[in-house]
């Protein structure tokens, strides 16, 4: 399926990988990549040698395009967006901010630049400063969310902007890439079913608890402080809601967070971790390859599109 995000990226499916903290890591990004999607390293708040040194693991398993996710609140972004064009990155999405300071600097170096956007007026900004797309994430995401649905902001933004969008936030099989083609999207960004992949370092009892997902099973934490993060429901979460009802300091909730990415992905913690998911993780019932996902997605929705 060739779309202009297909052409601009140089890849064979319109699919691209979220680049989510700590799980975009080199194995995922080179599975994507070789599944001919787009695979991504989410920098995340990592160091600017550690992302060096994924690009270069990522490159040794692929030789297909592979993407860096700048993750704006990082202490560490600048030196993030520096090594992106030091190691020859040919695409970037960014997230959690504005990335107007790097435009330039990528765009010199003929870096695609593909923002996250949350809203009409963020994608009509990152248009005139040089984006060649946008990526219109909806709040049925995982992490770190805006307000919108998926459904309401993608044609808006399909409306607002020139440049071709990317949906996200929902979707996770053929219907919903289907259904973001016909809001006119010309591809999807996935990330929990990446998640719950096989090439995936996830440990495995995070990969479980989005396997056994209803669709009641997310929550949103951090509302309060306007840093809204979707997580799987557990302990964490139960305590950290109720004290946000009660109206608990900022460092206090802070204090319950913190490393509890690092402890859902590597140990394997289900219960005090940060079990970041979207809402359609309920969709996800099996533990399959990132070739598999991505064929068993195109040929789905090419099903529903009448291109066969
Ligand atoms: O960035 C994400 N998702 C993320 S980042 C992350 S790591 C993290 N850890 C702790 C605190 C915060 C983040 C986990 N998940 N998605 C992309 C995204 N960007 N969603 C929403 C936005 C966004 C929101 C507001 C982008 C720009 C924005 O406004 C910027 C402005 O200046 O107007």
């Amino acid at each position: 399926m060739k779309t202009r995000i297909t052409e601009l990226l140089g890849i064979e499916y319109p699919i691209i990988q979220g680049g989510m903290a700590w799980v975009a890591e080199h194995n995922l990004a080179a599975a994507v990549s070789e599944a001919g999607g787009l695979g991504l390293i989410g920098g995340a708040s990592a160091t600017a040698d550690v992302v060096r040194n994924e690009i270069r693991k990522a490159k040794e398993l692929t030789d297909k395009p592979i993407g860096v996710n700048v993750m704006l609140m990082s202490p560490h972004a600048d030196e993030v967006a520096q090594v992106i064009v030091e190691e020859g990155i040919k695409a970037v999405t960014t997230g959690a901010g504005n990335p107007e300071k790097y435009m330039e600097m990528w765009k010199n170096a003929g870096v695609k630049v593909m923002p996250v956007v949350a809203s009409v007026a963020l994608a009509k900004r990152m248009e005139k400063y040089g984006a060649d797309a946008v990526v219109a994430e909806g709040c049925e995401s995982g992490g770190h969310i805006g307000s919108q649905t998926t459904m309401c902001l993608v044609p808006q933004v399909v409306d607002a902007v020139d440049i071709p969008v990317i949906a996200a936030g929902g979707v996770a099989d053929g219907r919903g890439f289907a259904a973001a083609m016909m809001l006119g999207a010309e591809a999807v960004q996935i990330g929990t079913r990446f998640v719950a992949s096989k090439e995936s370092i996830v440990h495995e009892n995070y990969k479980e608890r989005i396997i056994k997902a209803k669709d009641i099973d997310s929550e949103v934490t951090g509302r309060s402080y306007g840093h809204p993060i979707r997580v799987l429901r557990n302990k964490m979460t139960r305590e950290y809601l109720r004290m946000e009802k009660e109206g608990a300091a900022f460092e206090e909730l802070e204090h319950l967070t913190l490393g509890s990415l690092r402890k859902a992905v590597v140990e394997g913690d289900v219960m005090n971790g940060s079990l970041m998911a979207g809402q359609i993780a309920g969709l996800v019932k099996e533990e399959k390859s990132c070739d598999e996902i991505v064929k068993e997605i195109m040929s789905q929705a090419e099903a529903l599109l009448r291109l066969k």
